[in-house]
């Protein structure tokens, strides 16, 4: 209980000065972009530290890419979930909670002080996205391995329709251990699917520690490309790499794209960074005073 009301008295503060819009995207400058990220950053630490529970490591790592894509790139309007001509975007690596809530959070959806019920008996934020909890969860993921599936059927779908809609989805490294992730990637390029953009969390850890010793997946964009998709790599905390990434992406015609950000686990609280340990653990109140120093 204690954990909750401390967190809800840190959430009530808006220490990056980050304003919400009624649709989205929106016009940002980087410096703005990256404030916005470190109110994400502060959420997914106080969240976590709220819960007493959660996975912090691959929600810090997918941070930029989502911030960018969120605010300047992504058509949504967070009063309305389902409008027509959003964007969809699929969380495929459903456990990075944390940074999905805070998304929506910052965005407008919700109030960010919702955020300290983070995994509460009850709460709609629980512990992976479900959709019969929250009305703007897309689809309900955590089961890893499906989400691309999803992702591709909608955009096969979009396209049956001749809707201009794009289809967004997010994946771990560790993830793409799963068989059905290669079905989803073969099958997107078959149906020529370049309305869907895949971000790939290439972070190189998983649960167990380091994907490479578990089961290695290099080289992941010989991969992609031998499975006819449009590949892109950046630096998957460079804002600016990031930006040209998406563009490049929305330019490409027949193709699939991946977006292979490079990036670390745990990125910008000095203690998470680069370990599996922090996959998902929350963090105790000394950790959390040092990792909000960290991010400010
Ligand atoms: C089908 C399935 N098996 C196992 C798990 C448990 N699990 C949750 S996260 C995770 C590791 C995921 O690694 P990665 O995709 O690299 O995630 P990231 O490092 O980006 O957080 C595992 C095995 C799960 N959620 N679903």
């Amino acid at each position: 209980m204690k954990r909750r009301e401390l967190g809800l008295s840190l959430l009530k503060e808006n220490p990056y000065q980050v304003k919400t819009f009624d649709e989205y995207p929106v016009s940002m400058t980087d410096e703005e972009i990256a404030n916005f990220c470190k109110q994400i950053r502060r959420d997914i630490v106080i969240s976590t530290f709220s819960g007493g529970s959660g996975h912090p490591g691959g929600s810090l790592s997918a941070t930029e890419m989502m911030g960018v894509l969120w605010t300047s790139f992504l058509h949504h309007k967070p009063s309305l979930p389902t409008w027509e001509n959003r964007d969809y975007m699929i969380y495929s690596k459903g456990h990075v909670s944390p940074l999905i809530y805070s998304l929506y959070a910052e965005t407008g959806y919700f109030n960010r002080e919702l955020l300290s019920t983070f995994r509460e008996f009850g709460s709609p934020l629980q512990g992976h996205p479900a959709k019969s909890r929250l009305d703007c969860v897309e689809v309900s993921t955590g089961s890893l391995g499906q989400g691309l599936s999803v992702a591709a059927g909608v955009a096969m779908g979009l396209k049956q329709d001749q809707k201009n809609n794009r289809v967004f989805a997010l994946c771990g490294d560790g993830e793409s251990q799963e068989g059905q992730i290669w079905e989803a990637i073969m099958s997107a390029a078959h149906y020529h699917l370049d309305n869907l953009i895949l971000f790939f969390d290439y972070n190189n850890l998983e649960i167990d520690g380091w994907v490479e010793d578990v089961m290695g997946i290099a080289p992941v964009k010989e991969k992609f490309e031998a499975f006819n998709w449009h590949t892109v790599v950046v630096d998957g905390h460079n804002i600016g790499e990031i930006k040209n990434g998406i563009q490049t992406a929305l330019q490409n015609k027949n193709r699939p794209t991946v977006i292979i950000g490079k990036t670390i686990k745990g990125k910008g609280v000095s203690f998470m960074e680069n370990q599996a340990d922090w996959h998902g653990k929350a963090p105790n109140e000394e950790q959390m005073t040092i990792a909000l120093n960290d991010i400010a």
